[in-house]
């Protein structure tokens, strides 16, 4: 695993917790090596994450002979190198969302894995939320009928305070974008998961926060990305929707959620309120149609690896575990990941189109 941040600290969990959760496990991950930028932070991930060994230098980790499986969790700008030498030497790969800072470099890594014949997944865990699964179910199932239109948000307040400062997500040379790529990702995977390919996009966008103090220092530096945009989407199967995201919503802290209208109902999620789903369908009686709260439990998506009760309550980490538990279990029965590069490529292109639409104030084809 190469990055022991936010992320890091997760995909370990995920890791040491998998068989826990799925027994007999398809896979059981050993935890090797842990790259570190420096060596001492190296070490001290390994003690702490439960990692074999620690080393700065990831170029050897990456192809040491007894690594099967590379997991990348550093900032974005770090991501492409890191897969292109995996991929080159052999290694399966899990790869932190968005797979790139740009759309034609996630295709080279897409182009990478493919040739290697590996199996290669994009870390949009969230879509692993078993109400998000099972939400796929239903509509798959016609539940609600022919999907009409997509709405999604993902608001958060961490950096709304202008003295927050600017670390790597605010500097476009190692994210990227800013809250278009950072967040704005995880609801363009779900409107991929659930809707469908996004085929065009009218967007604007912010910069509300222009000038952060550098980490550990008053020194004030320009932020050159989004806080905010707001997306106008039409998909590839004639459905329309929107996405929007902030990182400056008081209140909000993290509110990812998808609307869905069909032609014979309705489906609503609130990260915030995880383990539940929202359900209306038009066959009620008029005078009792509304939301149905419908909370997931053993009788719902991996509900008999999860918890014996609906609503215990799933978190961020049982996200990562599901995530895992996929990943493992695509390398041991040797078949494609879901999500996959594939995905991360596909929403790379929404992400490039939603950029370039902002500069120009209209609608923007999505590349293939
Ligand atoms: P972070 O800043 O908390 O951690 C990144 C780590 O990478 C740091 O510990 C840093 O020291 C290390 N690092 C930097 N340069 C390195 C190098 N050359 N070699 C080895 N390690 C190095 O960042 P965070 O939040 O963990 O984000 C990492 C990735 O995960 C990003 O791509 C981000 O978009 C993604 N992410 C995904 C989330 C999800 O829900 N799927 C949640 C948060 C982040
Ligand atoms: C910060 O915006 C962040 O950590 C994102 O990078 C993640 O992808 C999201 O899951 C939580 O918020």
């Amino acid at each position: 695993m190469i990055g022991a941040g936010f992320m890091g600290k997760a995909h370990a969990l995920a890791y040491a917790s998998l068989p826990m959760f799925f027994w007999p496990a398809p896979a059981r991950p050993v935890r090797a090596l842990v790259v570190e930028a420096t060596e001492p932070q190296a070490r001290e991930a390994a003690e702490r994450l439960g990692f074999e060994r620690g080393t700065d230098d990831w170029q050897r980790a990456v192809t040491a002979d007894e690594i099967d499986v590379v997991d990348v969790c550093t900032p974005n700008f770090l991501h492409k190198e890191a897969v292109l030498l995996a991929a080159a030497h052999g290694k399966h790969i899990i790869c932190e969302k968005p797979l790139a800072t740009n759309a034609d470099d996630a295709k080279e890594m897409l182009a990478a894995v493919e040739r290697a014949g590996v199996v290669h997944a994009t870390a949009f865990n969230f879509r692993h939320t078993p109400a998000v699964v099972y939400a796929k179910k239903l509509i798959s199932d016609g539940v609600i009928g022919d999907v009409l239109d997509f709405r999604g948000t993902y608001l958060q307040d961490w950096p709304a305070d202008p003295s927050f400062p600017r670390t790597w997500r605010f500097d476009r040379k190692l994210a990227g974008t800013g809250a278009i790529g950072d967040i704005g990702s995880h609801v363009i995977d779900f409107a991929r998961y659930l809707v469908g390919e996004v085929a065009q996009v009218c967007a604007t966008a912010n910069t509300y926060v222009r000038r952060r103090p550098l980490p550990g220092s008053n020194e004030l530096r320009t932020v050159d990305v989004d806080d905010q945009f707001t997306s106008l989407i039409r998909f590839a199967g004639g459905q329309t929707g929107s996405i929007e995201a902030t990182r400056n919503a008081y209140g909000r802290h993290n509110y990812l959620t998808f609307e869905i209208h069909g032609t014979a109902g309705s489906i609503l999620f609130d990260y915030e309120k995880r383990d539940q789903l929202r359900l209306a369908v038009a066959d009620e009686a008029r005078d009792r149609r509304g939301f149905t709260t419908i909370y997931t439990g053993p009788d719902h998506p991996y509900g008999d690896a999860l918890w014996p009760g609906p609503a215990l309550g799933n978190g961020y980490a049982e996200t990562k575990i599901i995530e895992a538990y996929e990943f493992f279990r695509s390398i041991a029965e040797q078949r494609s990941a879901d999500p996959s590069f594939v995905d991360g490529y596909r929403a790379a292109r929404v992400v490039e189109a939603i950029a370039a639409s902002t500069e120009i104030g209209s609608w923007t084809q999505v590349r293939s």
